[in-house]
């Protein structure tokens, strides 16, 4: 039997974070990149994952000599503990310019902005050893419908793309829709709105998508359907794997807490479709709750990675000839039990 192929594992310096909510301050106290990077070689993942001002603190105030000279220190700091950066996002909804939208702010000035900053953000992936740029395109759409042209905002985004992919050859985009939060309505809330925008581009080839389970969730879709759509386009370029309790807050927990079953499925599409085979990483964008203490900090991505491996191992038993004559038969009572048995472990 062909051997089949192991995964690698990822996550950013923000998913180790301190437990403040909108309702409450941090519970537990801010730690440094290096103790963050010192936890991540500790559970033995593989590479980290970045916004532009996580791998280059305070990015809007630098040149970009001083960006590229801090983008070189943390290349060293990453050589040295062995670890790879998988891609760099742009954080485009923390400063005053994208308080309406980034890309698809009414403001002119603001639009520059955007761009001008995802181009840094490009520099520092490149420098970084990456060329994946992840867009989380956080505030893109409205709080009221009234106050933007959505017809417009397309236009806008596709611009944006156009500048990006022309800046630099190589780079690809990795577009990871969110259906809301904060937004009340983002224009691009699914993996087919991102596909579709990619072909309006200057290079579809290199505009492809990230799934988040949560985001799936919140816009009432099955993440491994999800799934399967992207790696139908060839698209699926990274992963963020997580768990959401229904239509509420994004929540991000370990991967499988709410939904063992969706989880399964998710990795049973991975399976299916060879993800990680082209050098693609399973990252987990989970958060620990809130009171989870100090000494308990790493639990959530060490969980989630367990979790997963224990799916990648039910998706590999998985009793397929039995599943086929149930499905040949149209018995779907037994093959949901049939699902149900191979979860509970029999
Ligand atoms: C929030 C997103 C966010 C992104 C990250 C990378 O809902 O999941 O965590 O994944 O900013 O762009
Ligand atoms: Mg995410």
């Amino acid at each position: 039997m062909a051997a089949k192929h192991s995964y690698k594992f990822c996550f950013g310096p923000w998913n180790l974070s301190e437990g403040q909510d909108p309702y409450g301050p941090p519970t537990r106290p801010a730690q440094t990149f290096e103790w963050k990077l010192a936890q991540l070689k500790k559970l033995g993942f593989d590479a980290m994952m970045f916004h532009d001002d996580d791998a280059v603190p305070d990015v809007d105030n630098k040149s970009p000599a001083e960006i590229r000279k801090a983008t070189r220190e943390l290349k060293k700091k990453l050589a040295d503990a062995g670890v790879a950066a998988e891609m760099v996002a742009p954080r485009l909804w923390f400063d005053p310019r994208t308080v309406d939208g980034a890309f698809t702010s009414n403001d002119p000035a603001c639009r520059r902005y955007a761009i001008e900053r995802s181009l840094r953000c490009i520099d520092i992936a490149k420098e970084l050893g990456t060329d994946l740029i992840v867009l989380w395109l956080a505030r893109e759409g409205s709080y009221l419908r009234e106050s933007k042209n959505a017809r417009r905002c397309v236009d806008y985004l596709v611009e944006a793309l156009d500048k990006m992919l022309a800046y630099d050859k190589k780079v690809r985009i990795a577009i990871e829709p969110k259906p809301n939060e904060p937004m009340d309505q983002a224009y691009i809330p699914t993996i087919g709105h991102a596909l579709a925008l990619a072909q309006l581009t200057r290079d579809p080839a290199r505009v492809g998508c990230l799934i988040e389970t949560a985001h799936a969730i919140l816009a009432g879709l099955d993440p491994a359907d999800e799934i399967d759509f992207a790696c139908a386009f060839g698209k699926l370029w990274s992963l963020h794997l997580n768990d959401q309790n229904g239509l509420k807050f994004d929540q991000d927990k370990p991967f499988g807490s709410a939904n063992l079953r969706m989880a399964f499925n998710q990795v049973r599409a991975l399976e299916r479709n060879g993800y990680g085979k082209r050098g693609e990483y399973v990252c987990f964008d989970v958060h620990p709750f809130r009171p989870t203490k100090v000494e308990h900090w790493l639990a959530h991505l060490d969980n989630s990675r367990r979790t997963f491996l224990r799916l990648v191992e039910k998706a590999r038993t998985f009793p397929e000839k039995e599943a086929q004559k149930l499905i040949a038969d149209r018995n779907y009572a037994a093959l949901d039990q049939l699902v149900l048995e191979h979860l509970m472990g029999r």
